[in-house]
């Protein structure tokens, strides 16, 4: 079967497609390895949660359990039902995110079989630990209409991001790595812009930036935003969301990886980079 694709944006520089029927040599040559984004429209068909995931589900399951949002704490019950009464002016604080893995290890069936397009995957491999400590690899977002990113990132450790929506309709601005020096990395933080509103750039503090190129566009229940590494992005609820993120290593992302590694091992001492090079060049012979 033929790939069916959709344009979901062009904006005369960049564009962004939504993909169904992709085979993984496909999504291999011309997404993971070009590192180029891409929304799948059907990665997830398999998983029970497209159905169980919404509102109502979490309220009546998890009512009772505590999250942290913005440093705040609520009961899960009292925060989806801020959610449902907010509007896009009068936005719930965003994210709320519950650790699929760590804390709601149940639901795990739900989002099986973990899809191709996200393999291999070796963030989980043991021999990474030490360098992947506090990685969160299986997240789900609850957002309410109107909720916003708080910042334009690219992701940590040179991990590739998938995001798949299943309840409402989330909006993504990305910008490619290239155009790292137009949102001015924060001098102490380069995975985070500076720019407060990418959707609304005050020219005056940041010239540099009208040379960018946001993209932005929008994906809904059943369909996965894959956000290759060094992408710049940010996202923005249209309504009330509800979306699962993972995370893949491989060999298209191993040396962004390891430069971020090295990069952060460096910082606290040279001799340990240098043995965490060898170590990481023999791990990687293993994988
Ligand atoms: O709100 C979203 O879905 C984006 C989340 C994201 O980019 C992140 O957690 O790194
Ligand atoms: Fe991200």
């Amino acid at each position: 079967m033929a790939t069916k694709v959709i344009e979901l944006v062009n904006n005369g520089t960049l564009s962004v497609e939504k993909k169904y029927g992709m085979t993984y040599e496909e999504f291999a040559k011309d997404h993971l390895f070009a590192n180029y984004p891409v929304v799948i429209g059907d990665a997830c068909k398999d998983w029970s949660a497209k159905d169980k995931f919404t509102p109502d589900f979490f309220k009546s399951k998890y009512g009772n359990r505590m999250v942290e949002v913005q440093e705040q704490q609520y009961k899960l019950g009292d925060f989806i039902d801020m959610m449902e009464n907010a509007t896009l002016d009068n936005p719930a604080p965003y994210p709320c995110k519950l650790q699929i893995d760590r804390e709601y290890p149940e639901l795990l069936p739900d989002i099986y079989p973990r899809f191709e397009f996200a393999n291999p995957d070796w963030s989980h491999n043991k021999l990474l630990k030490p360098f992947l400590r506090g990685a969160d690899t299986y997240e789900i977002f609850l957002g309410s209409a109107g909720g916003q990113f708080p910042y334009v990132h690219y992701d940590y450790m040179g991990l590739h991001a998938y995001i798949t929506q299943l309840y409402g309709i989330k909006e993504f601005t990305v910008l490619p790595p290239d155009q790292t020096p137009y949102v001015y990395p924060k001098k102490n933080n380069t995975w985070v812009s500076d720019i407060p509103d990418i959707k609304n750039i005050d020219l005056e503090k940041f010239p540099l930036s009208a040379n960018a190129t946001p993209i932005t566009f929008s994906i809904g229940p059943g369909e996965t935003l894959f956000i290759p590494n060094g992408w710049w992005h940010t996202a923005h609820s249209l309504t009330t969301t509800i979306s699962v993120a993972q995370d893949s290593l491989n060999a298209s992302n191993w040396h962004r990886f390891t430069n971020e590694a090295l990069t952060k091992v460096s910082s606290k001492s040279s001799i340990a980079a240098k043995m965490a090079g060898v170590y990481l060049s023999v791990v990687r012979k293993c994988l």
